[in-house]
C-alpha cells in the first residue's frame, strides 16, 4: 500500500498558509493530518454519488488521511457529528441569493468554497463526484488557489456522461473541465468507455465503487422478518432514489409476476418522484397489501439482511451500487443487462441479467434464484465476489496510488 509520509512542506505550497490563513470568518483550526487532506465534492441528496463520496471520505480518514467534504448540506450517509471526530469534516457551500438571480450562482459559490478549504486546510486535492458542475467549480477553485497545490480528480457516476454532461446547454463546460481534470475517473469500464467516446478524452480510469465487507455484511433478525413477511413468503427488495430510469413500476409488475407462482413481499426502500406511481400501480395490480414502502434507510445492512432477491430493473445503471451492497449482504441480484451491470452481477452465478423491461424474464429469474439449493449456492456466491472484486481493501488503494500520482505530478510540473 501506498505509504504517505507525515504532513511534510512541499516545494512551491509553502505560501499557502499565510494565504489562506487571513480570510476571515472561518472559526475551525486545520484538522491536524498525518495522510493527505483531500477534498470531497458531491450531492449530499440519497444517490449513489452521494453514498460513494461519503464512504470515500470515511474510508480515507480511517487510512490516516483528512477528508472535507464540500456540499450545500451534510450528506445523507455522514452522520453529523459522529464522523467528526474521525478526521472527516463537513463544508457547507454557502449560496448568495438576490432578487436579480432567478437560478443561485451555486457553481460559483461552490469554487469559492474549495477554494477558501483547500486554503485553510491546506489541502493535497480535490476529488469531486458527478461532473455536473463539481468538475467545473474545481478547477476554476484551482485557478483561485495556487495551482500547483490543488489537483483534481474527477469521478464520473453515470448520468453526468449520459444524460446531464451531454445536454448542449453545458456539454463545452463539462467537456473542458474533464480534460483540465489531472485524472478522470469512471466506476466501470461501461461507463469509462462512454465517457472516452462522448467527451473525446484520452484517458478515463476506471476504478469500481467498493464495499466495507466488515460494517456490510448480514445479519440475521428473524423478528423483524416476521413484521413483514410470512415465514412462506420470499422477500423481495428494491432500493433506489425512484428516478424514472429505476423503473421503480417494473419491480411491482416482477412482483405481480412471482405471486402468481408462490409468496412472497416486496420491500420498497428509498423515495424519489416515482415512488407514489408505483404505489399505485400496485394497487392496480392487486398486490398492494404485498408491498411495503420503509422509505430512506441511512444504514442499508438491517434491510438487506432482510431480502432474499435483489430487483433493479433499470433502464440505465453505470454500476448499480445497491446491487453491490445487496450481494455483499450474501442477496442474489435480478436487474438489467445495462451500463456497468454486468460487470457487477455475474449473469447465473450471482444474480441473473435480463433485458430492460423483460418483465416475464425478471420475474422466472427470481423464482430461479428463490429454489433453495440455488439461492444458497448464489447468494454465497455474491458475497465471495463482493469482497474479493469490490472491498475497500482492494479498491482504495486504487484511489490512493490516483492521488499520489497527481499530487506529484503537478507538483513536479510547477518545479
Ligand atoms: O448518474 C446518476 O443519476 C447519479 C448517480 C447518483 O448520484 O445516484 O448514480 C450513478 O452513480 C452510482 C454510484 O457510482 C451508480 O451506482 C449508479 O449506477 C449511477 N446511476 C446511473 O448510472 C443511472
Amino acid at each position: 500500500m501506498t505509504e504517505y509520509g507525515a504532513s511534510s512542506p512541499v516545494s512551491g505550497c509553502e505560501g499557502r498558509d499565510e494565504a489562506c490563513r487571513a480570510r476571515p470568518g472561518v472559526g475551525l483550526k486545520p484538522v491536524p493530518c498525518l495522510g493527505l487532506r483531500v477534498g470531497i465534492v458531491c450531492y449530499p441528496s440519497q444517490g449513489g454519488s452521494g453514498v460513494v463520496a461519503t464512504e470515500l471520505a470515511r474510508e480515507l480518514a480511517r487510512r490516516g488521511h483528512c477528508a472535507h467534504v464540500i456540499s450545500y448540506q451534510v450528506p445523507f450517509r455522514l452522520g453529523r457529528f459522529g464522523d467528526m471526530r474521525e478526521n472527516v469534516a463537513f463544508h457547507q457551500v454557502e449560496v448568495p441569493s438576490y432578487p436579480l438571480f432567478q437560478y443561485p450562482p451555486y457553481t460559483v459559490a461552490l469554487a469559492n468554497k474549495i477554494a477558501e478549504v483547500a486554503r485553510y486546510e491546506q489541502l493535497d486535492l480535490v476529488h469531486v463526484h458527478y461532473a455536473v458542475p463539481h468538475a467545473v467549480s474545481a478547477v476554476l477553485a484551482r485557478s483561485m488557489v495556487l495551482p500547483q497545490c490543488l489537483p483534481v480528480v474527477t469521478t464520473l457516476h453515470g448520468t453526468d456522461t449520459t444524460l446531464t454532461g451531454v445536454d448542449p446547454g453545458i456539454r463545452d463546460a463539462i467537456t473542458w473541465s474533464l480534460r483540465q481534470s489531472d485524472a478522470v475517473t469512471a466506476v466501470s469500464d461501461a461507463l469509462a468507455e462512454n465517457a472516452r467516446r462522448v467527451f473525446q478524452l484520452d484517458a478515463v480510469r476506471r476504478i469500481y465503487n467498493f464495499i466495507d465487507p466488515v460494517t456490510l455484511r448480514r445479519r440475521h433478525d428473524r423478528e423483524l422478518r416476521s413484521r413483514f413477511a410470512a415465514a412462506d413468503a420470499a422477500v423481495l427488495l428494491h432500493a433506489s432514489n425512484f428516478r424514472p430510469i429505476k423503473n421503480a413500476g417494473d419491480v411491482v409488475r416482477i412482483l405481480a409476476a412471482v405471486v402468481r407462482e408462490r409468496p412472497a413481499v416486496l420491500l420498497m426502500c428509498g423515495d424519489g418522484p416515482e415512488a407514489g406511481t408505483a404505489h399505485r400501480l400496485a394497487l392496480d395490480l392487486g398486490v398492494a397489501d404485498r408491498v411495503h414502502f420503509i422509505g430512506v434507510q441511512e444504514d442499508m445492512c438491517p434491510v438487506l439482511s432482510l431480502a432474499d432477491v435483489f430487483l433493479l430493473p433499470s433502464s440505465e445503471e453505470s454500476f448499480g451500487l445497491g446491487a453491490l451492497e445487496a450481494m455483499a449482504c450474501e442477496v442474489p441480484v435480478v436487474c438489467s443487462n445495462v451500463g456497468g451491470l454486468p460487470e457487477v452481477v455475474t449473469d447465473g452465478v450471482t444474480g441473473f441479467l435480463r433485458p430492460v423491461r423483460d418483465i416475464e424474464g425478471m420475474g422466472t429469474a427470481v423464482l430461479a434464484a428463490l429454489a433453495p439449493e440455488r439461492h444458497a449456492v448464489m447468494a454465497k456466491e455474491a458475497r465471495r465476489q463482493a469482497v474479493h472484486r469490490f472491498s475497500t481493501s482492494r479498491i482504495l488503494p486504487q484511489i490512493e496510488a490516483l492521488y499520489a500520482e497527481v499530487v506529484a505530478a503537478r507538483r513536479a510540473a510547477e518545479v
